[in-house]
């Protein structure tokens, strides 16, 4: 069986963030060959995408992330007035991100299957209930993509958000013969000492372990999810499992094309101590 490499593609890298259902079309198309290389050196490739605006906008703003709350926390907007219908929207917004990536992969005549979570996958953070099997046997060659969604959840909390996160560590640990995870994430070049806005090039940490202290930036305000602080653990925690774990840049394809494959590249090292 050859090695495969998990790849998680950063909400905030492949959409505009800040504005609701955008894509940026151009980096997924960029990030499209940094899959091709994987498979010209005999690597398959399991990749996971983030929500960005397809899903933290609205998940936000009913608070799909606390599970289902006494509805007179909102107001009606026109185009939804329940938790429930917001979680329909949600998954509907994450398939049509879904479909642009999924498109970018046929354009290059990558075949590829999509399981969306919120059809196998229940409850939330790194103990959900899902079948990696699919995963697992997958043909060679054939990328298997999943993303982060709105799941079902038991009583009383009904729904909740599996991060791209929770996915890729899971996978990374449980689907055999994974050697690498790498996580493409948009802004930065890996984890920094300090918040972005106040970093050099010189606050780039090219080794991470959970011993060293970093400001990681969260945009509370717009995610629903952990941000580079949840990556950055659940990283550490694949590498306790021996598999390799870079953090890149998804602006500069190369490096993320370099770090599936095993080359040093700029970038954050992740280790578990
Ligand atoms: O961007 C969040 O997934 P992530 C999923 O991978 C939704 O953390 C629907 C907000």
């Amino acid at each position: 069986m050859r090695d495969k490499v998990v790849v998680k593609w950063g909400g905030g890298l492949i959409t505009e963030k800040s504005q609701l259902c955008t894509a940026n079309r151009e980096i997924i198309h960029s990030l499209v060959d940094t899959i091709i290389t994987c498979h010209n050196n005999n690597m398959d490739v399991i990749l996971v995408h983030g929500a960005g605006s397809f899903g933290h906008l609205r998940a936000k703003k009913w608070r799909l992330n606390e599970g289902k709350i006494d509805p007179s926390n909102f107001t009606a907007v026109d185009s939804c007035t329940t938790q429930e219908q917001a979680v329909k929207l949600v998954r509907k917004d994450m398939l049509t991100l879904n479909s642009i990536v999924m498109d970018e992969l046929t354009k290059a005549d990558i075949s590829a299957a999509v399981l969306p979570p919120h059809m196998w996958a229940k409850s939330t953070g790194e103990n959900f209930e899902g079948d990696l099997q699919f995963f697992a046997s997958a043909p060679e060659g054939i990328v298997m993509v999943t993303y982060g969604d709105v799941v079902d959840c038991d009583e009383p909390q009904m729904f909740g958000i599996l991060s791209g996160d929770d996915l890729v560590t899971r996978l990374a640990i449980e689907v055999p013969n994974v050697k690498r995870l790498v996580f493409a994430i948009g802004g930065v070049d890996g984890l920094l000492r300090c918040p972005p806005q106040r970093a050099t090039e010189d606050d780039l940490l090219e080794i991470w372990h959970p011993g060293i202290i970093f400001e990681g930036e969260h945009q509370q305000n717009i995610d629903v999810t952990g941000g580079i602080g949840l990556k950055a653990a659940r990283g550490a925690k694949v590498a306790q499992n021996g598999i390799e774990v870079m953090m890149v840049s998804g602006q500069h394809p190369q490096r993320v094309a370099d770090a599936c494959i095993g080359v040093a590249t700029r970038g954050t090292k992740v280790v578990s101590k």
